[in-house]
């Protein structure tokens, strides 16, 4: 059945005389059936990626384009006078994540699916999911992001367990999420709920009473951590969560045939960050109450769990007080107090217990001695936990120890958000790269064929006009096609330096103000949302507001440089500003990045990386060669020996670099401050000023030469497209299916 006829079928109308809404409550119906017909892996032995975050983004075309009737179901809109970009609007962006955390989980299902591995996905079905983000007198504000509508990509099931806390429990319900591989498998997606949730709870904005958990466990992702009561809830859902994922391993593993005591033939569990932690003692809690000894059930489950950490910033690893865990999940402290002491009577070492000297239990400790693998996300990422942050635990278990370099999905990052560039890829190699992304490498052989490069140009500002096309549309924002596109997308943090760009905005304002004009217009794009909590990073979108209208209102300026801040940035508009950038701003501090994957994103449109040796631009560096990259800045190594010898003071540089002291000063200005408040620009100027903590003051002069050679070497439009075909042609490293082999071949170990 053709999708139109499927439309007939249920409206009793062809698709010209439906709505919009119609035909797509109609094509989530056909993705749906469609999906059935696929068969989903059924080995032995099946994976479970626990995550409390998938950013799945939009999928309707996704889907389409994965089932291989994108095309067909084009035309047909296309015929009946309906275009896909409007029905694709109707779609809500399903916000159930942070960022580079949660769209990873969501690239690596992709390919799972992709490779027919058995393999789901667990999490929670947040329904107002991250806060959507409004701006308000140059503020960010937070709203609810509901995103669960009658007819959604959810499935309803059957499976429900009772969940017990500290004196109460709550029935939850699982919802089922079909994932769509390419040309292959399907695999599930398992968001768990609780039957009881209330969305009437929410108050204000996002404020809502912390404490009716029966009410608000999967109301939001990640509720504000600032508070003690946000910080307990966080456990509930994760308890939650982790006890949903638990009972359903073990009731699927048992009626394939595990007697339990050979659960690690049936299934190995993927713990995405410390966030899933507490599924290792809820496991060996469940494996007892069906019989097996402590030691037995220790055994089991140290055979089956592997976890994977995404930062080394030491303030984000997750700590929960035991009076926490006392309250909201009393069942478990036995059992962590018994995995505290079997690891203290073995090594006698307080760096590597599970329970440190604040009563706190450290999470990643329980991970590490009771799993099989640990593993950073880049190269640089696991280098820097072995011999840093995680060096006490590499000398007692090196085996553990292994490096997964991330990757992304090429079929939404490239196959569907920018067909433009897939079709001249296809017209020039073929079409064997959708399925083995180390085809691309074949597009080296085309970077002296003038045609070819041409008409990378012409892509770049097709994709251009669509960008602009779209923000006017949507967010009444006029962007001159003629300009640079230099991008930086990503979550508001300090350590990702988005400050930093800020300053060479103020910079370039002041060179233009001097009469040294770039010699072309340039669009400094920023997309970020910044925790609810999170004071200085709220002051760093303010700042960065109030510099794009400074400058929108000086026609001195505003001819040669604007900046743009995107409002509520998410995967769907990633996907429009990723196709059209020029230069891709990957500037976080050296060391702190565990490996980014936009930095991958933009690299596979063609854009050029200006970055930091941090992370995955490390990889992306050695695969392109200095050619072909800008990177800057201290290296890690420095920056690390910096940290270990404290003796970084901001104020010497300020003091001493004319440019940095004025650029720091016009934060203050009264230019500024006529747009501002007063109150969180001169916190900002402070804390710049005084701390600085992710040392921006000292890769500043780098960061403005670099940049500016970018923009130089952007005028040689012919050596640009060169630079855009080699960082395509060595996209293929960082496709997310060769990650998953990865993962497989040597931690889930799954039948193919
Ligand atoms: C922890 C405790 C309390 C409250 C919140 C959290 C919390 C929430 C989300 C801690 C971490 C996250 C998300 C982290 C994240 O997204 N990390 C990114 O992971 C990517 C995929 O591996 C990497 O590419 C990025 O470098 C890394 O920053």
């Amino acid at each position: 059945m053709t999708a139109n006829e499927y439309v007939k079928s249920r409206f009793g109308r062809f698709m010209s005389e439906c709505t919009n809404e119609e035909i797509y409550t109609a094509l989530l119906e056909y993705v749906k059936e469609r999906a059935k017909e696929k068969e989903s892996s059924q080995g032995k032995k099946k994976l479970y990626y626990i995550s409390a975050e998938f950013l799945i983004g939009k999928l309707l075309s996704n889907n389409l384009i994965n089932l291989g009737i994108y095309d067909e179901v084009k035309q047909e809109l296309e015929q009946c006078g309906k275009s896909m970009a409007d029905i694709e609007e109707i779609e809500l962006e399903p916000s159930l994540g942070n960022g580079g955390l949660g769209r990873l989980a969501a690239c690596f299902l992709d390919s799972i699916a992709t490779l027919g591995l058995n393999g789901d996905g667990v999490g929670l079905n947040y329904h107002l999911g991250l806060f959507r983000q409004v701006f308000d007198k140059n503020l960010q504000k937070e709203e609810p992001n509901p995103w669960i509508t009658p007819q959604s990509w959810l499935t309803k099931t059957d499976k429900t367990y009772k969940i017990h806390f500290g004196g109460f429990a709550v029935q939850s319900r699982m919802y089922d999420i079909d994932v769509v591989g390419y040309e292959n498998r399907t695999t599930k997606l398992h968001l768990f709920d609780v039957e009881s949730v209330d969305e009437s709870l929410v108050e204000e904005g996002i404020t809502f009473d912390k404490s009716k958990y029966a009410k608000n466990l999967t109301l939001f992702l990640y509720p504000d951590d600032s508070d003690e009561s946000g910080r307990l809830l966080r456990v509930y859902q994760q308890y939650f969560m982790v006890s949903n994922a638990a009972r359903l391993i073990l009731d699927e593993c048992m009626a394939k045939g595990s007697n339990l005591y050979d659960l690690a033939d049936y299934a190995v569990v993927q713990i995405n960050d410390t966030h899933p932690t507490m599924v290792i003692p809820e496991l060996i809690r469940l494996l007892m109450e069906r019989g097996l000894t402590i030691e037995e059930a220790i055994g089991v489950v140290s055979k089956t769990c592997a976890y994977t950490n995404h930062t080394i910033l030491a303030e984000a690893l997750e700590k929960w007080p035991m009076h926490f865990l006392q309250q909201a999940v009393p069942q478990l402290v036995p059992i962590i107090y018994e995995l505290n002491n079997r690891v203290n009577k073995k090594y006698q070492d307080p760096a590597v217990a599970v329970i440190n000297g604040d009563n706190c239990v450290c999470m990643a400790h329980i991970d590490i001695h009771y799993g099989i693998s640990v593993n950073g996300v880049a190269a640089l990422h696991t280098q820097i936990l072995k011999e840093t942050e995680l060096n006490h635990f590499y000398k007692l278990y090196p085996e553990k120890f292994n490096n997964k370099t991330n990757g992304i999905t090429f079929r939404r990052w490239l196959l569907y958000c920018n067909p433009q560039l897939t079709s001249l890829i296809e017209e020039l190699i073929g079409n064997g790269f959708k399925k083995d992304a180390m085809e691309l490498e074949k597009l080296a052989g085309f970077v002296n064929d003038d045609m070819v490069l041409q008409k990378l140009l012409a892509i770049k500002d097709e994709r251009k006009a669509v960008l602009r096309d779209y923000l006017k549309y949507t967010q009444n924002i006029e962007i001159d096609p003629n300009s640079v596109y230099d991008i930086q997308i990503k979550r508001l943090h300090e350590y990702k330096r988005q400050q930093m760009n800020a300053l060479y905005v103020i910079h370039k304002y002041f060179e233009i103000k001097a009469g040294k004009l770039p010699v072309r217009p340039i669009t400094v794009f920023f997309g970020a949302k910044a925790a609810p909590a999170y004071i200085i990073a709220k002051d760093i979108i303010h700042l960065i507001l109030c510099l794009s209208e400074v400058i929108e209102n000086d026609p001195q300026v505003s001819p040669h440089l604007k900046v743009v801040m995107v409002e509520n940035y998410n995967v769907t508009l990633a996907e429009k500003l990723i196709p059209a950038c020029d230069i891709s701003e990957q500037i976080s501090l050296a060391s702190k990045e565990a490996s980014g994957t936009g930095n991958m994103k933009f690299m596979l449109n063609g854009a050029v990386t200006l970055g930091t040796k941090d992370g995955a631009n490390v990889e992306i560096a050695d695969l392109v060669g200095e050619d072909n990259i800008f990177t800057f800045g201290e290296s890690s190594q420095t920056v690390i020996e910096r940290y270990a010898r404290a003796d970084y003071v901001s104020r010497d540089y300020y003091e001493k670099d004319e440019d940095i002291h004025k650029a720091v000063d016009f934060i203050v200005s009264d230019e500024v401050k006529a747009v501002g408040c007063e109150e969180n620009l001169e916190r900002l100027y402070h804390e710049l000023l005084n701390k600085d903590w992710f040392m921006t003051f000292p890769d500043f002069k780098d960061y403005v030469e670099t940049k500016d050679r970018a923009l130089l070497a952007y005028e040689d439009r012919k050596a640009w497209a060169k630079k855009m075909l080699v960082n395509i042609s060595k996209a293929g490293f960082f496709s997310a299916d060769r990650t998953i082999e990865q993962y497989n071949d040597e931690i889930w170990k799954l039948e193919k």
